[in-house]
């Protein structure tokens, strides 16, 4: 009678067999988890990270700043506007600079992101990281036209 039940025991080893051929690469990832930070903890990354809002009211949120000196900062800029805005960030003859480059330009924005400044698209965030290397104020600005002579603009501290 031993025939009668190698039937259903070849079923299991065949059953075993598909799942360890299709699982098995899955099972482990030594690189996925040591890597893990503790939620809820504020890292000095996090502190580095600033969020800021462009309007059309043409206003940069928040018009102060204050950032480390020799640490990278990204600044997350969303623009919630409906028309473009740029966050270039620099002194007031790199902004002059910009304004007149506007100018040249007919009023259009700049043709392409640059290290230190962006145009972000109604509605989008876009990032920008800087580091800045020494203490002492700079401002960043935005330079659709009218837009900075109106007030968009912000100073930033670096300290
Ligand atoms: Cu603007």
């Amino acid at each position: 009678m031993r025939s009668l039940r190698l039937a259903p025991l070849a079923a299991v080893a065949v059953l075993a067999a598909a799942c360890s051929s299709g699982g098995a690469p899955a099972a482990t990832n030594p690189i996925a988890s040591p890597t893990a930070t503790p939620s809820g903890v504020a890292s000095p990354e996090a502190a580095s990270r600033i969020d800021v809002m462009l309007s059309d009211q043409l206003r940069i949120d928040p018009a102060a700043m204050t950032v480390p000196v020799g640490r990278p900062v990204t600044f997350v800029v969303t623009n919630k506007g409906t028309t473009l805005h740029e966050f270039v960030v620099g002194d007031q003859a790199f902004q002059d600079a910009h304004d007149q480059e506007m100018m040249a330009g007919g009023g259009m924005s700049m043709s392409k992101d640059e290290p230190t400044a962006i145009g972000v698209e109604p509605g989008k965030t876009k990032e920008l990281t800087i580091t800045f290397d020494k203490a002492g104020t700079t401002l960043a600005g935005c330079h659709v036209t009218g837009h900075f002579a109106a007030g968009m603009r912000a100073e930033i501290t670096i300290q």
